[in-house]
């Protein structure tokens, strides 16, 4: 550390400089991330109010009344009836919390499992890492749907959770929710849903006439659910979101806390400390967009996500892994070649997508960053490049 301070133009100076590395939204060249810049408001109001803390909540009734506020409209939003939730630092978090309560309410199995699918989000295995539980992983099919009866097979007297993702973080395929729903009908299972993604997406496909099956709350034994708002949503990072169906479970599950200034409560958080600005900032976007406004939002992306499909259709060498439902693109070669020199070539020429070699493709996420401009000029790189590595032949 130096001995003295520095001058605030020093320092802004010296930012600037060592920052200068970071890549920005608009810039066009990040293609592969499901953030992006929060909406500008919500910016304004996060640096007003960054030294509230929720993890002392009686400190901060107003913004804890905010808390609950916010997760009343978004239970709403997945069609939840007096749900409870919070704010968390982001989805990993949001499904640790839904793994260790599937575990929690189950104490009689000795060594518990969860079901989850091959195409859950990573945070899944850290989850299973963290709590010792076991993960039973569902194939998928050829065309990157669920295999149903692969995931039938896998429940056993094991079984404390099984998840299904809403907008997986490769393709944005929406898993077959109401089907799980009823292969775990009266077996005492807890159902976690992931729509990390899809929350602030498929509510709104739904309102712009798409038809989407049901994937939310309105399924019967759906449990909890994870959305975030710090990715479609347009909130700060970081906001991660978690709604849980029945509140009793918090008595039953929830961490106590004794001894601060609003008296004894319990959470379900990992953390303790936590920002209460990241849910001003989220009301903040709900009372700015509404509906409409998130509508606007999406239908602008799928545009967006329907001038990139039908551009890569039209270059030979490569081809969409399935016909996006939501504004997330996979990029696969038509031939079975490996995707690793293209995506490498790619980020050559400043693209930075998502390579998932697993299922060799690259993904392209749409998000509200991404803009016409940035695809026609992503697009005919891609094409000449495509072309050089011969993806043809
Ligand atoms: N669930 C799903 C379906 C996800 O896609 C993700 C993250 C998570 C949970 C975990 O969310 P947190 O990262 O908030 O804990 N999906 C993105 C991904 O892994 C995260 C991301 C965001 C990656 C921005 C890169 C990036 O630039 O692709």
């Amino acid at each position: 550390m130096q001995e003295n301070g520095l001058s605030k133009q020093e320092i802004l100076k010296l930012l600037d400089e060592k920052l200068a590395k970071d890549l920005t939204y608009d810039s066009g060249s990040i293609l592969g991330s499901m953030c992006t810049e929060p909406f500008e408001l919500a910016k304004e109001v996060y640096i007003k109010y960054i030294s509230k803390n929720l993890g002392d909540p009686g400190l901060f009734s107003g913004t804890t009344e905010l808390e609950q506020e916010v997760i009343k409209e978004l239970g709403e939003l997945f069609h939840g009836n007096n749900l409870i939730g919070t704010f968390t630092t982001g989805g990993s978090e949001a499904n640790l919390i839904a793994m260790r309560i599937a575990k929690k309410l189950h104490p009689e199995i000795k060594s518990p499992e969860v079901v989850v699918p091959t195409s859950a989000h990573v945070s899944f295995d850290k989850a299973a890492d963290l709590l010792d539980i076991r993960l039973r992983k569902v194939n998928l099919k050829s065309n990157f749907e669920l295999d149903l009866d692969h995931f039938s097979s896998l429940i056993n007297d094991n079984t404390c959770g099984v998840v299904a993702v809403a907008g997986t973080t490769s393709l944005g395929i929406v898993d077959p929710i109401g089907e799980i729903g009823n292969i775990i009908e009266d077996k005492n299972i807890f159902f976690h849903v992931d729509a990390a993604f899809g929350g602030f997406v498929l509510p709104f496909l739904n309102l712009l006439n798409k038809k989407i099956p049901p994937w939310d709350f309105s399924v019967k034994n759906v449990d909890s659910l994870t959305a975030d708002p710090h990715k479609m949503g347009l909130g700060v990072i970081p906001s991660g979101g978690f709604f849980l169906k029945n509140g009793e479970i918090l008595e039953k599950t929830g961490f106590e806390i004794p001894y601060l200034a609003g008296g004894n409560f319990k959470h379900f958080h990992i953390v303790g400390t936590r920002p209460g600005a990241s849910v001003i900032a989220f009301w903040v976007v709900l009372r700015s967009l509404g509906i409409n406004g998130f509508k606007n939002v999406i239908k602008n992306c799928m545009n967006n996500t329907q001038y990139l499909t039908q551009r890569i259709s039209e270059i030979e060498g490569i081809k969409l892994s399935v016909n996006p439902i939501m504004n997330v693109v996979g990029i696969t070669t038509e031939n079975g070649k490996s995707i690793c020199d293209l995506d490498s070539r790619l980020r050559k020429k400043g693209w930075m997508l998502g390579k998932f070699e697993d299922f060799n493709l690259i993904r392209v996420v749409v998000m509200p960053h991404v803009t016409r401009a940035h695809l026609i000029k992503f697009t005919d790189d891609l094409e000449i490049v495509v072309k050089d590595l011969k993806l043809t032949c």
